[in-house]
């Protein structure tokens, strides 16, 4: 045995405590405590692209803590709700479900899922009311109860009436104080507020976080490398009992649309941001406060130059496309036959959190990615680059070793009482290619100092 391949067996060990029909390797899992509490709202049965979306969803329902499936109207549907669709999806995730827990043993099981598919109102989607109540806007309230203390994300794919209905009773019901302490739990990722009740809430409960995801989402299919979301793509990577319930034409787009997916891949746990910081930009966007309220508002990043909207998404298009073809060969191939993500560490930090680190004008950072590793056992390329538009640095600071496991980041003087956003990238050589992340903000402080002076931290 190679020493690489001895390291790979000890952490696999490490990894997992139990074999669950695996070849050659254990499946991987993720902590519950580092998933998001979701809650997905759709209007699943008007544009195919919902249905598109779901499957990524289920391929992605062990990286959250999945708490519900709900229907709604939106954007060119108003007839009735579909809940079937959702469980015809489930149903047949059901139908690879043993192949994907010989990768990652945390995937909800079919019945959990179908237990969380709750329906919508089948009234006025402009409007919450007495007597509007529905099956999902009371499920919504008891999710936010729950006594788990962590903030559950909305993403919402078509309106929100019903998390403003739920919004709505807990307010005719309860008092000032048990209506504020409702609402501070609640985040919402709304993919164009496709009702009414969006303007409802934002007049009414300003202080409810609220990412409005106004066209950017767009950028997930439009704009970029058109062959990774051309109908070819999809025939080439999308198979199996899933493909059953891809649709391969969305309203005015053939092969992958899913604008509503950014709502979601905004909470995968890669390291790459906090959901809570909006303006730190990743799968899912970039957003920027609105000045109203607690409302986020789309950011722009720069494309050659040029700020662009779409680009805040579709930058990071060969990344979640490889994942997404990952997963669906999960869903067929066994362990050995596949590939995982890498997991990437730095500076000896083992998590997924936002590093901080205090640094000065005309100074120098070391950052190191010793310890990452991929559970495959392949190469690792790494890449360390400053997400410029994160922070509020102007002038790029100059990285050393930009493409080794060790980099030193030397500040400019200009950087003082700014931030810098250092992006560590760290891609395997499986196939498709994975990658994984970590996020550095560099905290600069004090005030700017020759660049002769240079101290290492
Ligand atoms: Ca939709
Ligand atoms: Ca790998």
């Amino acid at each position: 045995m190679t020493a690489c391949r001895l390291v790979r067996v000890v952490i696999l060990i490490a990894m997992s405590t139990s074999s669950v029909g695996a070849e050659s390797a254990s499946p991987l899992s993720v902590p519950d405590q580092s998933k998001a509490r979701i809650v997905v709202m759709t209007d699943i049965g008007g544009d195919p692209d919902d249905r598109q979306s779901l499957v990524r969803f289920l391929l992605h329902a062990c990286d959250f803590k999945v708490e519900g499936l709900c229907t709604g109207f939106g954007w060119g549907h108003d007839k009735k709700t579909r809940p079937d669709l959702i469980r015809e999806a489930i149903e047949a995730y059901g139908e690879v479900l043993p192949n994907l827990r010989s990768h990652r043993r945390d995937y909800p099981s079919e019945q959990q899922l179908l237990s969380l598919v709750k329906d919508g109102h089948n009234g006025d989607p402009h409007k919450v009311a007495p007597g509007m109540d529905s099956e999902a806007s009371d499920w919504i309230i008891g999710v936010v109860d729950d006594p788990d203390e962590r903030p559950v994300w909305f993403a919402i794919w078509g309106g929100p009436r019903e998390l403003a209905q739920a919004i709505w009773k807990v307010q005719t019901t309860r008092s000032a104080a048990q209506l504020a302490a409702f609402k501070k739990k609640i985040r919402v990722h709304s993919v164009a507020d496709q009702d009414k009740t969006a303007r409802w809430v934002k007049q009414h409960h300003p202080d409810v976080f609220w990412i409005f995801s106004e066209r950017i989402y767009q950028g997930f299919y439009a704009e970029g490398d058109q062959t990774l979301v051309s109908p070819e793509w999809m025939e080439r990577h999308i198979r199996g009992p899933l493909k059953r319930v891809y649709p391969a034409d969305a309203h005015k787009k053939a092969g992958v649309k899913e604008g509503d997916t950014p709502s979601f891949l905004y909470l995968l746990p890669n390291g790459l941001s906090d959901p809570e910081q909006p303006e730190h930009g990743n799968w899912g966007g970039r957003f920027v406060g609105s000045g109203r309220g607690h409302e986020y508002v789309p950011a722009q990043d720069l494309l050659n130059g040029r700020p662009d909207l779409l680009y805040t998404i579709h930058r990071w298009r060969p990344a979640y496309q490889n994942a997404f073809a990952a997963r669906m060969d999960w869903c067929m191939l066994p362990f050995g036959e596949a590939n995982h993500e890498p997991v990437a560490r730095c500076n000896g930090d083992t998590g997924l959190r936002v590093l901080r680190i205090p640094a000065t004008p005309g100074g120098k950072v070391q950052l190191s990615a010793e310890g990452s590793f991929d559970p495959d056992g392949d190469q690792l390329r790494y890449r360390w680059w400053i997400y410029r538009e994160a922070g509020t640095c102007q002038v790029e600071p100059t990285i050393a070793g930009a493409g080794e496991p060790q980099a030193v980041v030397t500040l400019p003087p200009e950087a003082s009482g700014r931030t810098i956003h250092v992006i560590l990238e760290i891609t395997d050589t499986g196939k498709p290619p994975l990658t994984a992340y970590r996020r550095i903000v560099l905290e600069v402080g004090g005030e700017p100092v020759p660049p002769s002076s240079n101290v290492a931290q």
